[in-house]
């Protein structure tokens, strides 16, 4: 098979469609760090620091959901082996905390209030456990490690999400643990079938920073080895450190998935980029971070590049030692909202008349050649040229020049990821300038036009690696 055939047949699997028509969903970092204002906690913190007596698992939810976010993330069990429900294979959990008397679970009320309120819920569980005593012990460990997971994915109802952190570190007897990853990946697969594996896993792979840095051009479609848990243990395994949380990406991981990097690869998958930060400097709440909660430009740029760069976008929020979402991120987030609101709201597709060249064959009637299908954002109907022919051109026109905010494009991905590059043009005083000039589409392209006024706008596919699809076109108007 040609290159290009061969990479775009490379398709995703019903559960990453799904994880990735959610977009943009929440972390909940949430553990004895909240109480000791530390990032790592070592594992000898005493369970009765823990008692978040206002906890409000509700407050939460809305928060999260005030800023469009469609799932949560809650960190089950981080690094310090503190358990937030009542797990039977320890006694270093809420279980020996003071708060309700011991008898609380936050899974169970997190997991309640997302079920409550129509958002996907989700877990974190630290392979690394530096509490336990079998932890370096290999099969003991990973007996009680599976044991945990199938608590968490048996008792709490649907699970989206899996995020597995390959930081790894030596048990008391002095060695390394090393993971029986395949094990844990059969336990997810049988318990929750839907649930994506996310870093240290086969469906989701991780950015590679936790600076909420993008790449360029994000492929979905990468090397197998790119999902070498080993390698991506080795990356992640100091996000104790403010430096490590601020790195970019390195030069040498910029580019994943073009044509030349794909060229001598044997195997390829399906491994779509999420991009994870916090919306404050460090994972877990710190009193001192309370002013330095991000932007909204930042948490704006963020997301234009991540769910708008064909990756999705977890965003974290520490809960305060109250357990309760601090003012300020509950401000942000709903300042967020509002702007995703209102500047996608209005498509002003849909007063415009539409025409594609297509390799030369001009169509304005639309619907021969399906170009009416971008008007609906859906796979089911959706735009692409005859076989063979990998560039298109489609203009959208107003009767008046139009104030656009963002054009939005996604291809149907349900047919591989395609398209290499493109550009918009932009009609202003009877003259097509271009206005911006694009690498890959993929899921979604954001493009932010910053409201020009045009009257007409042209979108040049100038490359694919075979015949381009569009499923959706946007252009939203400015605000
Ligand atoms: C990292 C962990 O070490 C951090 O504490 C945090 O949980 C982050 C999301 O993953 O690698």
């Amino acid at each position: 098979m040609l290159l290009d055939e061969r990479l775009a047949a490379v398709t995703p699997h019903e559960r990453q469609i799904r994880f990735q028509q959610l977009e943009f969903y929440a972390f909940i970092h949430f553990t004895v760090n909240t109480f000791t204002d530390k990032e790592w906690g070592d594992g000898t913190e005493d369970p009765r620091i823990f008692d978040p007596q206002k906890l409000d698992a509700e407050q939460w939810v809305r928060a999260v959901k005030s800023a469009g976010m469609k799932g949560l993330i809650l960190t089950c069990k981080h690094h310090d082996g503190f358990c937030l429900w009542q797990s039977s294979y320890t006694e270093h959990s809420v279980k020996s905390s003071p708060w309700k008397n011991g008898q609380g679970d936050v899974v169970k009320e997190v997991s309640d209030a997302c079920k409550k309120h129509g958002i996907k819920f989700g877990v974190y569980l630290s392979p690394w456990d530096r509490n336990c005593p079998l932890y370096g012990q290999g099969k003991a460990y990973d007996d009680y490690f599976v044991g945990q997971l199938r608590e968490l994915l048996t008792n709490y109802g649907e699970v989206f999400s899996v995020w597995f952190d390959g930081a790894c570190g030596e048990g008391p007897n002095g060695k390394k643990q090393y993971y029986d990853w395949e094990r844990y990946y059969s336990v997810i697969r049988e318990l929750q079938p839907d649930a994506c594996i996310s870093v240290c896993g086969p469906d989701v792979r991780w950015c590679g920073n936790e600076a909420g840095h993008t790449r360029t051009a994000e492929w979905s479609v990468v090397p197998a080895r790119t999902r070498d848990t080993e390698k991506i243990a080795e990356k992640s395994q100091q996000s104790d450190d403010e430096e490590f949380r601020q790195r970019k990406i390195t030069a040498s991981d910029e580019d994943l998935g073009s044509r030349s990097v794909l060229e001598n690869e044997q195997e390829l998958v399906w491994y779509p980029a999420e991009v994870n930060t916090s919306i404050r400097p460090g994972w877990f709440w710190h009193e001192s971070e309370n002013d330095k909660v991000r932007s909204l430009d930042e948490l704006v740029h963020i997301y234009n590049n991540s769910v708008g760069g064909n990756a999705t976008f977890l965003l974290n929020i520490p809960p305060t030692r109250d357990g309760l979402i601090h003012e300020n991120d509950v401000r942000r987030l709903a300042e967020l909202g509002e702007y995703l609101e209102k500047s996608f709201s209005v498509n002003l597709l849909d007063s415009a008349r539409l025409t594609a060249d297509i390799g030369g064959i001009f169509d304005v009637s639309t619907d021969s050649e399906g170009i009416s299908a971008i008007r609906t954002d859906s796979y089911d109907e959706y735009f692409s040229p005859s076989k063979g022919v990998t560039t298109a051109e489609i203009t959208a026109e107003w009767d008046v020049p139009v104030k656009i905010g963002n054009i939005v494009l996604k291809e149907n991905i349900l047919h591989g990821q395609r398209v290499e590059s493109f550009v918009v043009e932009a009609e202003t005083d009877g003259k097509f300038s271009e206005v911006y000039r694009g690498t890959v589409i993929g899921y979604k392209r954001i493009v932010p036009l910053k409201n020009i006024k045009a009257k007409s706008v042209r979108i040049k596919i100038t490359d694919s690696r075979t015949e381009p699809t569009l499923a959706f076109l946007g252009v939203y108007k400015g605000v």
